[in-house]
């Protein structure tokens, strides 16, 4: 170590030795600069300009070194925030001088604990270039409350209730509503309570209303389309009807927004009751559910509608684009909008679904032949698909030998334009020829019709209650259910029970078979009924005893036998006379009960 040193301090003195000499070395030439200065000036001029220019070098050192050291120790974080109660948002941005500072600034305190909507006091650490600082922030309730007062009416008997006079008030805090001098209420006039809101920390906005003490409001609301009454305006309709004219009531025209003025007269004075007429209530939109098929598409907004109504009328917009590519379940939105822009949205739900389902056989019941005749596989035999409606169907009967008695089976085949293909095995029995009749309608029983009955009762009456609902539904059901159709007719089936079954069975027929199949369903529901016919056997419907009289009904669809309910003699005779070319049809009224 002595060593090391003692080569340094060698080495030192060394170099100063040397500046020794080198100062030396300038003692003459310092001589003879001296003795030049004497004689020119202009060398006296350089050296004052050397020194400025140091003197220059220096102060800009100083001013590098003063904005470096102001870089270093300057406030960048605020001592001390103030925020308002209620402020959204806690930002960086509020707690530094700067916010150019805020790229290299983070909260180190958790700021998800802090509820600007409390006033408290926090302490907050924030950590700016590696370094951190902390702050107060102070939450504070400063701001009054924005208040939209109202002027009150009432009569004699009303007691002040300052929030009566508040149409609207917000603040961050608390409020309280109270009234700030004394009124005292003794008869019609005006007056002028002071209502004062305060909210918790004392800030308050005040304001001198107007209450309005007399036998009639100085203004109403008449909502659009309903009407005007003096209950609506008097405060004591019984001792006060007659200081408002029904006439100019009547001239208020609740289907005419605006504002209107009415009079009314009390003791030689004239007062006016400001009308306003408004829609304020948005139309009432009830949607149902749609399913469809693929490639099928919704053409009609109304074919989600259950119930669009308002009185100033509706308009319906879809505001969902349907997405036809979906094999499922989707949502629909759909507004209802009245005639002064109130509107009122519903969802509901589009289900478009692949037709996976074959075609449904029906009328495929046991056919009985005689031995040696001829079987009809198609009558009375329709294969109904869920997509595409009635389709053609086969039938194979090769395995059926009608020669020979006993039991065969024929297969009907239908298959849908997607095909799906739907099979059902029919039962054919060959019989000799004395076990059977050669009508295969005539092996129905009785029993069988009622039976049947019962099935068509319980499908037509799902859901409804009340016997006249019942009637009504089953003859709706028949009309949508059984097809009109000559095939079958009132001079090839005979009986009422045979005439039904082939309803039952075939689901055509003509007006008798209707009438035939609805006497029978209303006898099983319990219902006293007959059948009626047309002077001259063009027509055939029922009439049935409900609630105490005897009413017509007529359950066969089609061109002209009025799609109405119960009817009487006079409403019957008027839906026959609509036919074209049975101008006079009519009934024998000396046969057939009256309905009134
Ligand atoms: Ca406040
Ligand atoms: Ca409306
Ligand atoms: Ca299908």
């Amino acid at each position: 170590m002595n060593k090391l040193k003692n080569k340094n301090g060698g080495k030192h003195s060394t170099e100063t030795s040397k500046s020794k000499k080198e100062t030396n070395n300038e003692n003459p030439e310092n001589k003879n600069q001296k003795t030049k200065v004497k004689k020119s000036q202009t060398k006296s001029h350089n050296k004052t300009a050397k020194i400025v220019i140091i003197a220059v070098i220096v102060i800009l050192i100083l001013a590098i070194l003063a904005i470096i050291l102001f870089n270093i120790f300057s406030k960048k974080v605020k001592d001390h925030v103030q925020l308002e109660l209620g402020t959204q948002e806690l930002k960086i941005q509020d707690f530094l001088t700067d916010e150019k500072y805020a790229e290299n600034a983070e909260f180190v305190t958790d700021i998800s604990q802090i509820d600007l909507n409390k006033v408290a006091t926090y302490e907050i650490t924030i950590k700016l270039n590696d370094k951190e600082y902390t702050s107060i922030l102070d939450v504070k309730d400063t701001t009054a409350p924005q208040v939209k007062f109202q002027d009150v009416d009432g009569y004699t008997d009303y007691q002040i209730n300052p929030e009566d006079f508040i149409a609207e008030k917000t603040d961050a805090s608390n409020m309280e509503v109270s009234l700030g001098n004394e009124v005292t209420i003794n008869g019609f006039g005006e007056y002028h309570p002071l209502i004062i809101v305060k909210d918790e920390y004392g800030n308050e906005t005040s304001q001198e209303c107007l209450l309005n003490i007399s036998y009639i409001k100085s203004k109403f609301i008449l909502e659009y389309g309903n009407k005007l009454t003096k209950e609506d305006l008097l405060f004591n309709v019984a001792e006060y009807q007659d200081t408002i004219n029904q006439q100019d009531i009547d001239t208020i025209n609740s289907y005419d927004i605006g504002e209107y003025d009415l009079k009314s007269v009390y003791d030689g004075q004239e007062k006016i009751t400001k009308i306003t007429i408004q829609d304020t209530i948005a139309p009432e939109l009830v949607l149902k559910d749609v399913t469809l098929y693929t490639e099928q598409s919704i053409t009609d907004t109304n074919q989600f509608v259950e119930k669009a109504e308002d009185l100033a009328g509706v308009t319906l917009n879809i505001l969902t684009e349907i997405d036809y590519s979906i094999v499922g379940d989707q949502e629909v939105t759909i507004e209802a909008v009245d005639g002064h822009g109130n509107k009122t949205s519903q969802t509901a739900k589009l289900t478009i679904k692949e037709d996976t389902e074959g075609p449904v056989f029906s009328g495929i019941s046991d056919l009985k032949v005689t031995k040696g005749g001829t079987a009809d596989y198609k009558k009375g035999v329709t294969a109904k698909d869920g997509k595409d409606g009635d389709v053609e169907f086969t039938v194979d009967s090769s395995s059926v030998k009608l020669d020979t008695a006993g039991t065969y089976y024929a297969t009907y085949t239908a298959t849908d334009k997607a095909g799906n293909t739907t099979t059902s095995k029919r039962k054919i029995v060959v019989s000799e020829k004395s076990t059977a009749s050669s009508s295969s309608s005539s092996s129905s029983s009785s029993g069988d019709v009622y039976a049947k009955a019962d099935e068509f009762i319980a499908k037509a009456t799902s859901g409804v209650s009340g016997t006249a609902n019942k009637i009504l539904a089953i003859k709706n059901y028949l009309r949508n259910n059984i097809k009109y159709s000559h095939r079958y007719n009132a001079s090839n089936t005979g009986s009422v029970n045979a005439a039904a079954m082939k309803a039952f069975t075939a689901y055509e027929g003509d007006c008798y078979i209707h009438a035939a199949a609805a006497q029978v369903m209303f006898t099983r529901l319990g219902v006293q009924s007959i059948i009626v016919n047309a002077l001259d056997y063009t027509h055939y419907w029922n009439m049935v005893y409900i609630n105490g009289g005897w009413k017509h009904v007529d359950p066969t669809p089609g061109w002209a036998y009025a799609d109405v309910g119960f009817m009487n003699d006079a409403k019957r005779l008027e839906t026959l006379r609509r036919i074209n070319g049975y101008e006079y049809r009519d009934w024998d009224r000396s046969k057939f009960p009256v309905a009134n």
